[in-house]
């Protein structure tokens, strides 16, 4: 008899079981009893499931319009292989919906956020290793978007991390009345320009640009920081119409014929510190200023993760600013905790990546820091 109950009892725990996430398959013509589209997969999947799609022969793609209306995550059957969508991908955003989009290949297509205005919670889209030939617009009120490791033409959004992605402009756009408090962090990133008018706090990290840095209006009392970037040809500019602190440091900034490296309005407080210009360091509306350099000079090999000449171990000078070999800070990309070297190249061998690094490394309880111990682990 204790051997029926045990019986009894598994087929319980068997039967709750099946509350959990289920795997549905899309296959071409719906092979091995597969869907044969991936809207059908959606139709049919609950909350939590995971849809997992096996490309085409020749990366053929799958010609239809997503319509992403519940917690789901798309990855490919084949590992590391991209499985294509051709059509209009849109995530129906919903409070607390979670829609992970991985390895895909938005043939043709961008991948947007309907409009639909939620209340009573965010919903978090996440982009990964995926590639995009148009737009992300993903700027809809109470909608988070992490994008890690994927190329696409420009990006739009209110908030949430931009880490090791290939595009042109990143647009950052202001949220009325935000439903949460955590900082955007854009960092590691190979773009062009970002313009932003943040409703959050902004750490503007490591960034390699063609072009300039552009923030239009930050939020009210926040600390903003931009560092560690190089600007090929081009600017920082720290605009507020609220009053907030914007810290500036460990940059690289060839302002070409551009009048000054940092342009700020009055009301910001912009402190630039342990910056390098190749030309002469001029500010307009900087408050505070130290240690910047003036026409330096440099080899900076972001493909290879080798430098030489001013930026060498010349940032600012604390351990917390350390690079990941423990040495002084250097300026531009390859220095300090999120340096280049942590985010490329993407899915280097196929390998698991660490995507987001929450640092200084510094932890303060109250106004004094502790002393702690952390092991990473890239698996
Ligand atoms: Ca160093």
């Amino acid at each position: 008899m204790k051997t029926n109950y045990l019986f009894y009892a598994l087929i319980c725990i068997v039967s709750v079981g099946k509350i959990k996430a289920a795997d549905l398959y899309v296959r071409d013509l719906g092979a091995g009893g597969a869907y044969s589209t991936i809207s059908a997969a959606i139709t049919a999947a609950s909350d939590g499931d995971r849809i997992i799609i096996k490309p085409k022969i020749g990366n053929v793609p799958y010609l239809e319009n997503l319509s992403i209306n519940k917690s789901l995550t798309f990855t490919s059957e084949n590992n590391f292989s991209k499985y294509y969508v051709q059509g209009t991908i849109s995530v129906v955003p919903g409070a607390g919906r979670v829609v992970n989009i991985h390895n895909m290949y938005a043939f043709q297509s961008g991948i947007n956020a309907t409009s639909t205005i939620i209340t009573g919670g965010r919903c978090t889209i996440n982009i990964v290793n995926s590639i995009a030939d148009k737009n992300l617009d993903l700027d809809v009120k109470n909608v988070t978007a992490n994008i890690y490791g994927s190329t696409f033409t420009n990006l739009d959004f209110m908030h949430g991390k931009i880490m090791g992605n290939t595009c042109s402009y990143i647009y950052l756009q202001k949220e009325s009345a935000p439903s949460v408090t955590s900082a955007i962090y854009i960092a590691g990133n190979k773009i062009s320009t970002i313009i932003g008018y943040s409703s959050y706090p902004v750490n503007i990290l490591n960034n390699e640009l063609e072009s300039s840095i552009t923030m239009q209006d930050m939020l009210s009392g926040s600390t903003n920081i931009i560092q560690h970037n190089l600007i090929k040809i081009g600017s920082i500019t720290a605009n507020s119409d609220n009053p907030c602190i914007v810290i500036v440091e460990n940059n690289i900034i060839n302002p070409g014929s551009t009048n000054h490296e940092i342009f700020s309005n009055v009301t910001p407080t912009v402190i630039a510190s342990y910056n390098l210009s190749t030309s002469a360091f001029t500010t307009y509306n900087v408050d505070i200023q130290n240690n910047n350099i003036s026409s330096g000079s440099y080899t900076l090999d972001l493909a290879n993760f080798t430098s030489s000449g001013d930026i060498v171990n010349a940032g600012r000078p604390e351990e917390e600013y350390q690079d990941l070999d423990l040495t002084r800070s250097d300026i531009g990309p390859l220095g300090g905790s999120n340096s280049w070297a942590n985010y490329w190249p993407t899915n280097a061998g196929n390998k698991p990546r660490v995507m987001f690094l929450n640092t200084p490394r510094r932890v303060y309880l109250g106004t004094s820091s502790i002393q702690a111990e952390a092991t990473g682990i890239s698996k």
